[in-house]
């Protein structure tokens, strides 16, 4: 395996308590300053970022196990992003592609549809946020079909504006307060093995979900259906194998679009460079953000080139979308995913994470499964040898690992599930030392 070289010692230290003054500073001077409806859920604030290791302004170093809600796959200060960056930035920011168009766009463009799954002709149109790409991927499947109807799933999450909103399933804190929602859009069950009745398999589920589609939608008034290959926020649930397939198959026998979701499983975090390709499914169209740009903030969406050029020449933009800063980090990061085989990386990151964290399953009562795909990982919790979601732990163990410097976030439509995202390029002795954290936070948890 390729060697990475960092620039910050990846040793996790804390000194003093979490978080340190300079940090509670900080947080007293936002309160006045910054909307309260944005919330952190890491008390220490970020100095600088490399690898596996977050410093705060303290200077304590933090293990993460996070990677800013899966962006960072190549690290937060990836040397091929910051290079491309630079150079970027010191000739233009920002012209609008739909003014004077650049070729950095054009070259993502380019290598989004080269990575796609499917071996047809297919093109892309880059967004800046995952949300924005999804409602693109609505409006782009909409005017190919004539259809309105939009079909999504439990426990999906597909952003905050007001179209994802109506996509996303779970009310708090993503949607309390905020309606009304978009129209034509249909939720129904997905397959989520722990929690399907017994030896349910994935065409079952498919069933189960398809029927009630034909049954309170119609098949032919489905335009789309959209849905995450691992579900992210909702749970980090792995549907049952045969599932996605069945969906897919579905769809080419309706006319509707396949739709999957990659803004969080895409650009290699699964072990692979899209979560699909682990069942060989091919979407017509896929959106891609987080990992693509090595934390800038860039979208697309990528697919069959007929359905993304059914629009209306002028009916996709943005005054942002596909910054040329933007595409220039997503080269460079695509190029460091390539040359430190981060595909490799993030497998060898499950076998780590299923070595170190197996024995919680049998050895506390409290971890109802773990599951997961490459490097995104989690812990579902649940009560003392039962299924019933037990949120305050995953809460508990959250805070317990951040008091000993290492970075967990939570998920879930139940607020059970811990789940784990690190950087693909953290090194393996980090990763156990922050595991091994964890590890002990759950027994404690489980006491
Ligand atoms: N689709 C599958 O995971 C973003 C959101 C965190 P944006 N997930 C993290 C939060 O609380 O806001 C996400 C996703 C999937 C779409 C999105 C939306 O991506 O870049 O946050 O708009």
């Amino acid at each position: 395996m390729t060697e990475i070289r960092y620039r910050l010692q990846q040793v996790r230290r804390v000194e003093g308590s979490l978080p340190g003054p300079r940090s509670q500073q900080l947080t007293e001077r936002r309160a006045s300053a910054v909307a309260s409806g944005v919330a952190s859920s890491v008390p220490a604030w970020a100095a600088d970022v490399d690898g596996g290791i977050v410093v705060d302004v303290d200077g304590n170093q933090l293990v993460d196990l996070g990677s800013g809600i899966a962006v960072t796959s190549v690290g937060a200060s990836a040397p091929a992003v910051v290079a491309r960056v630079k150079e970027a930035v010191e000739h233009f920011t920002h012209t609008c592609f739909m003014v004077t168009p650049y070729e950095g766009y054009v070259a993502v463009a380019e290598k989004l549809a080269e990575l796609a799954p499917g071996d047809f002709p297919k093109k892309a149109a880059l967004f800046n946020s995952g949300s924005e790409a999804v409602e693109n991927a609505v409006k782009i499947a909409r005017a190919h079909t004539r259809r309105q109807a939009i079909v999504v799933f439990d426990h999906a999450y597909h952003g905050r504006t007001n179209m994802t909103m109506a996509m996303t399933a779970k009310v708090m804190p993503y949607k309390q307060g905020f309606g009304p929602f978009a129209g034509e859009v249909y939720r129904v069950p997905v397959s989520y093995p722990f929690r399907d009745p017994e030896g349910m398999t994935g065409t079952e589920a498919a069933r189960r979900a398809l029927l009630q589609v034909e049954k309170q939608v119609g098949a032919d008034n489905v335009a789309a259906v959209v849905i995450e290959p691992v579900q992210g926020e909702g749970g980090f649930i792995v549907p049952a194998a045969g599932f996605l397939p069945a969906l897919s198959e579905w769809c080419r026998d309706n006319g509707a679009v396949f739709v999957a979701d990659e803004v969080q499983a895409g650009i290699a975090r699964t072990g692979a460079w899209f979560a699909v390709d682990h069942e060989g499914v091919v979407p017509d169209l896929v959106t891609v953000a987080k990992g693509v740009a090595g934390g800038m903030p860039l979208s697309g969406v990528v697919g069959r080139a007929e359905i993304m050029d059914s629009v209306h020449a002028g009916g996709l933009g943005g005054t942002y979308g596909g910054n040329p800063v933007a595409c220039a980090a997503a080269l460079g990061a695509l190029e460091t995913i390539e040359e430190w085989d981060l595909i490799g990386r993030a497998r060898r990151i499950e076998e780590v994470v299923r070595e170190e964290l197996e024995p919680l399953a049998s050895g506390t009562g409290i971890v109802g499964e773990l599951r997961g795909r490459g490097a995104m990982m989690a812990l579902e919790l649940v009560l003392p040898d039962g299924r019933e979601p037990h949120a305050e732990a995953a809460r508990a163990v959250a805070a317990e690992c951040l008091g000993q410097g290492v970075i967990v976030l939570t998920c879930g439509t139940y607020g059970n599930i811990v789940r784990l995202l690190p950087p693909l390029v953290i090194g393996e002795d980090l990763l156990r030392d922050g595991l091994r954290v964890l590890a002990r936070a759950v027994h404690r948890a489980a006491r």
